[in-house]
């Protein structure tokens, strides 16, 4: 098993769910922690409430469909933490559950520039310097989404078919450099996810959840942090991970 002792690690979407379960993970094993999110006070109370006092974080305010803004925060760096050894593509989204002639096509825009051009900018950004420094893992956070289209998810599952084919890509790219990449694909996971996706509709994102025993944003760290930690010649290049209440992106068994 590899360690991330002192290694640099950048999670995207740092501020909720996934995101900040993999801080979590990774900071309990001693891995230096670039967190990134647009809600820079959300990142500060997880920094506040984190138990473990020795790890060291960077905080970005940071918008990764925003292309200048990610060019500058990752040419900025401080010296000390510039050398990102492992990124966590995680920010994204969904918005709106609507049939494809009746979308919001603003919906569709924010979860294209989001979920497919915010992980090309990070990765554009991020890996040149992996590959001068022959080191380095990206993690792109897919979906089953990815693998199964479901009615009136359009839009969000042509993102995630996305993100797993970039994923295969840059897999082919970096053949012949040590640079790791992996897809970390769950089903159902319980965060603000639903409730970005209805706009705020708090009890319609509820009852996504109702009756099941959903995956944590726990369960989906453990698994991230597994890849990781494989030795350095063994690459894991996709991971479909569910609850066992989901037999498929549209198969769920709710008990109520
Ligand atoms: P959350 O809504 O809990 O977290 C999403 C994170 O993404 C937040 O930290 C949010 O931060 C960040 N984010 C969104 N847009 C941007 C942006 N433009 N710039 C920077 N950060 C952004 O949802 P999850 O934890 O569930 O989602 C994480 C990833 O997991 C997503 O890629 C999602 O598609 C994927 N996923 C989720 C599943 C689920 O069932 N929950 C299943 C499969 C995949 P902020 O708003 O502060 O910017
Ligand atoms: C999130 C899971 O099934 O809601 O990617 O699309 S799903």
């Amino acid at each position: 098993m590899l360690s991330v002792q002192n290694q640099i690690v950048l999670i995207t979407g740092a501020s909720s769910g996934i995101g900040a379960a993999c801080a979590k993970v990774f900071a309990n094993a001693g891995a230096k922690l670039i967190l990134a999110a647009r809600r820079l006070e959300r990142l500060q109370e997880l920094v506040e409430l984190s138990d473990t006092t020795s790890v060291q974080y960077h905080l970005l305010q940071l918008d990764v469909s925003d292309r200048s803004a990610v060019e500058s925060a990752i040419s900025t760096l401080p010296p000390a933490w510039s050398d990102i050894d492992i990124l966590i593509n995680n920010a994204g989204l969904s918005r709106g559950l609507d049939k494809l002639h009746e979308g919001d096509i603003q919906d569709w825009e924010e979860m294209i520039d989001t979920n497919i051009k915010g992980l090309l900018y990070l990765t554009r950004y991020v890996v040149p310097g992996m590959v001068s420094r022959a080191r380095g893992h990206v993690v792109n956070i897919g979906s089953i989404a990815g693998h199964q289209t479901y009615p009136n998810g359009n839009v969000y599952c042509g993102t995630k078919a996305a993100v797993r084919a970039i994923s295969e890509g840059l897999k082919q790219d970096l053949l012949g450099t040590p640079i790791r990449v992996s897809s970390v694909d769950p089903g159902m996971v319980e965060t603000e996810f639903s409730e970005v996706r209805f706009h705020g509709d708090s009890d319609r994102a509820k009852k996504v959840y109702q009756g099941v025993t959903p995956l944590t944003p726990d369960d989906v760290a453990d698994v991230i942090f597994f890849c990781v930690t494989r030795p350095s010649h063994v690459n894991i290049n996709e991971v479909v991970l569910m609850p066992v209440d989901q037999a498929s992106a549209t198969l769920v068994n709710r008990r109520t």
